[in-house]
């Protein structure tokens, strides 16, 4: 499937499926900064990745991979600063300690957030029962709650956004963290900052068309 949209850029091709969470932030950053692109479905079960074409494209066999004319990225994180970097967008700051700030959130969503709750989200958001054991699943709910303990601190601090009162790409990454933390179905702790975030992004048009119920 490929889905056209009008903007400002032609020739900008964003590689993998709308279910990926790592895709969704490509879409989610090309459309806060009103950028055209089209989007061909890649990634199982839709279209497999271990195929000559696209590994040329991407070693990894994986979603998102950006084609902007004669210039290939994958990695979700880089391609959504290089798209703002490439065009001059607020959501990544041109100075060197906010520019820090912004990648070091991106770095930590990879890093260290998204590793924990690996498990936990097979076994209760996509019901793999290959994933049904009981200890382990407690595990990776214990390691994502305590990451998710320290950005409910780091938005109280803030009282906004990830790096303080303005939304930048980290929001859009971490955003997405957020919206699987709520789809997944187990006794949450209250976290209250972490609530009023998702809340706030959901207002934002792109946030509300991105983080969707469908990331399997
Ligand atoms: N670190 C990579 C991870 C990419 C990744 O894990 N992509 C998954 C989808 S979220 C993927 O390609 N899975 C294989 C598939 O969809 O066929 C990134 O952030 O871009």
């Amino acid at each position: 499937m490929v889905a056209k949209m009008p903007g400002m850029m032609a020739g900008l091709r964003v590689l993998g499926r709308t279910t990926s969470i790592n895709v969704r932030k490509v879409l989610w950053a090309a459309d806060e900064i009103g950028l055209s692109y089209t989007r061909e479905d890649w990634g199982l079960p839709i279209r497999d990745t271990a195929v000559p074409e696209f590994l040329a494209l991407n070693p990894n066999a994986q979603v998102p991979v950006l084609v902007d004319g004669d210039f290939v990225l994958w990695e979700s994180n880089a391609i959504i600063a290089y798209l703002a970097r490439k065009h001059g967008s607020p959501l990544l700051p041109t100075d060197a300690a906010g520019q820090g700030t912004v990648e070091q959130w991106l770095y930590w969503q990879l890093g260290e957030l998204n590793p924990q709750w690996g498990y936990a989200v097979y076994a209760l958001l996509r019901k793999n029962p290959a994933y049904s054991d009981a200890a382990q699943i407690a595990t990776s709910i214990g390691r994502w709650t305590t990451k998710m303990q320290i950005l409910e601190g780091q938005l109280a601090r803030t009282g906004a956004f990830a790096c303080g009162d303005a939304f930048t790409l980290a929001d859009i990454a971490i955003g997405l963290s957020v919206h699987r933390w709520f789809m997944t179905e187990f006794e949450r702790p209250d976290l209250p900052h972490v609530s009023r975030y998702y809340d706030a992004l959901k207002k934002r048009p792109a946030g509300a068309k991105w983080m969707t119920a469908a990331t399997p």
